[in-house]
């Protein structure tokens, strides 16, 4: 079990999709992330810690790009072989909904194309309940804006993955209040802090999907 983990966890680090994908070289013709998903998933051993082991790849290979060791394109392989997994678990963070608790406008902020920690939030709090409506990457606060003028009872969550658009984050949050002062708005991404959002005008933050959850069904029961 613990082996098959530690397998799930070096192919994200590599960025080996699946059995067939010829990159990396070394790994040709083994079990991807795809194939030992599956294999996890009927072994019973959980989507949370199967997300863990991803999550611990992930951060490898960001330690590894940080040292200049790796470039954009294994980050690149990373992040499709996280999303091979992704689609194994989806099904299982989207079970048991029945009649949404409310709307979640969920996007990352613009200039940042950072989605996977976005999705995971979108597919937590879609399977807690919610609506997602998710607006992708790159989002400018005009889309923000427009979705919100159709969608006047949401909640607003803006992720961020670099420091740089942390700055765009600060900027969407003024835009939006300025058009609707009582909106609530929560945000994550790992630069974040609850410091920082506070001093960027957020009404929550979150480091996890989990915590954006428990911020919409406090707000919910609110309202
Ligand atoms: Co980028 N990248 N990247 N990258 N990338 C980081 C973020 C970086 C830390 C790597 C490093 O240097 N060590 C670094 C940022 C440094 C900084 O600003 N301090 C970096 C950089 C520099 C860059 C580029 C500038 C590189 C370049 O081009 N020279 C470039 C920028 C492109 C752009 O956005 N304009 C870039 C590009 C990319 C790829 C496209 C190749 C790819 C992204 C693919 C994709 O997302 N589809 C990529 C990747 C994969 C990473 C790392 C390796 C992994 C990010 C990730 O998916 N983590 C990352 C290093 C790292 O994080 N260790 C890195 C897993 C994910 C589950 O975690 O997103 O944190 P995370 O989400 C968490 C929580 O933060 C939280 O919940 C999630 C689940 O627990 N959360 C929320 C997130 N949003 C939330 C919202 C909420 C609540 C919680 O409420 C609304």
């Amino acid at each position: 079990m613990d082996e098959l983990i530690q397998k799930i966890s070096v192919c994200v680090e590599r960025g080996k999709i699946n059995k067939t994908s010829p990159f990396p070289g070394d790994m040709k013709g083994q079990d991807g992330a795809d194939e030992l998903t599956k294999q996890a998933l009927d072994a019973s051993i959980g989507p949370d810690e199967i997300l863990l082991a991803c999550n611990d790849g992930m951060h490898k290979i960001g330690e590894r790009f940080g040292r200049n060791e790796v470039f954009v394109p294994e980050l690149l392989m990373a992040a499709k072989a996280m999303n091979a997994v992704m689609a194994h678990l989806k099904p299982f963070f989207k079970a048991g909904v029945v009649k949404p608790k409310g709307k979640f406008i969920l996007g990352t902020v613009a200039g940042d194309l950072h989605d996977i920690g976005k999705n995971l939030v979108s597919m937590v709090v879609e399977g807690n309940g919610w609506q997602v409506i998710d607006l992708g990457v790159d989002v400018k606060s005009i889309k923000f804006i427009e979705k919100i003028k159709e969608n006047p009872d949401s909640i607003v969550g803006l992720s961020a993955l670099l420091t740089t658009t942390m700055a765009n984050m600060a900027k969407t949050i003024q835009e939006i209040k300025s058009e609707f002062p009582s909106i609530k708005i929560i945000v994550g991404g790992a630069p974040l802090s609850m410091k920082a959002a506070e001093e960027m005008g957020a009404d929550g933050y979150a480091s996890n999907p989990q915590g954006a959850v428990e911020f919409l069904n406090q707000m919910s029961l609110c309202a």
